[in-house]
């Protein structure tokens, strides 16, 4: 049996198609159902639906062979002990710094002074900052990020960015880009071994996927 570890939400959906290329159905859908574990048409093959964050410790760990997982949680979680043959290109997004839209940030980090960043994203934020000589008081967050600099917990926060809309609706700008997001495969490196043939085989027709998608 392997089994792949998926968050429901943007990841599943983008999943869909690529395990649609592997000749792999998931057959229930999530959105009406309760169950956690999926089946799929594949009789060796099933889906267990985690949190998004938790993708890693699972994978890691051995409670899925298999999981896909955005760049940003993947970071955070250290991902050392993890195979990661592939990015997907799906999910795609990037992280930045935003402030208020009366913030001046350029004048802020021009002065020295020290910043207060709320983010969900430590270890980015304190990589980024401190490879820009920016002195930060980090305050970790788990949600809601765009609400720190309205209610004054935080000058600035560091989240994920797609449309913009959400930092507009809030009345915030989009001040840096650190970096492009996009979901992996992420692989247990016992599982690789111990499974190498059908993990190989959807390995090979993920990257079939992504190839015949990135030139259509
Ligand atoms: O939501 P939950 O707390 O359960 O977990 P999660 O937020 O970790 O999961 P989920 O499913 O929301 O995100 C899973 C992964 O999708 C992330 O780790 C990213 O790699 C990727 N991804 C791609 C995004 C976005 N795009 C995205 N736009 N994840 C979150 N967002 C959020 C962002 O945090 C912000 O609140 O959408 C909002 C911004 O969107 P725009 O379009 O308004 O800019
Ligand atoms: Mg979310």
């Amino acid at each position: 049996m392997i089994t792949l570890a998926l968050s429901k939400g943007r990841i599943f959906d983008d999943t869909l198609p690529l395990l649609r290329a592997a000749n792999i159905e998931v057959l229930d859908n999530p959105d009406t159902s309760r169950k956690l574990i999926l089946d799929t048409n594949q009789p060796g093959m099933r889906v267990v639906l985690v949190r998004a964050s938790d993708v890693p410790t699972y994978v890691e760990n051995g409670g899925a062979d298999l999981g896909i997982t955005g760049k940003d949680t993947l970071i955070e979680h250290g991902g050392s002990g993890l195979y990661q043959p592939l990015d997907l290109q799906i999910a795609k997004c990037r992280i930045s710094v935003a402030v208020r839209n009366d913030f001046d940030y350029e004048r802020a980090v021009k002065q020295g002074s020290r910043l207060r960043v709320a983010t969900k994203y430590v270890a980015i934020a304190r990589e980024f900052f401190a490879a820009k000589g920016v002195h930060v008081d980090l305050i970790k967050l788990y949600g809601s990020m765009e609400l720190a600099p309205l209610t004054g917990l935080a000058d600035a926060i560091v989240d994920l960015v797609s449309t913009g809309n959400t930092l507009k609706a809030n009345h915030l700008k989009e001040v840096e880009r650190i970096m492009d997001i996009s979901s992996r495969l992420v692989v247990n490196q016992a599982a690789l071994k111990l499974k190498q043939a059908p993990i190989r085989a959807l390995i090979d027709a993920f990257a079939a996927a992504v190839a015949e998608r990135s030139t259509s």
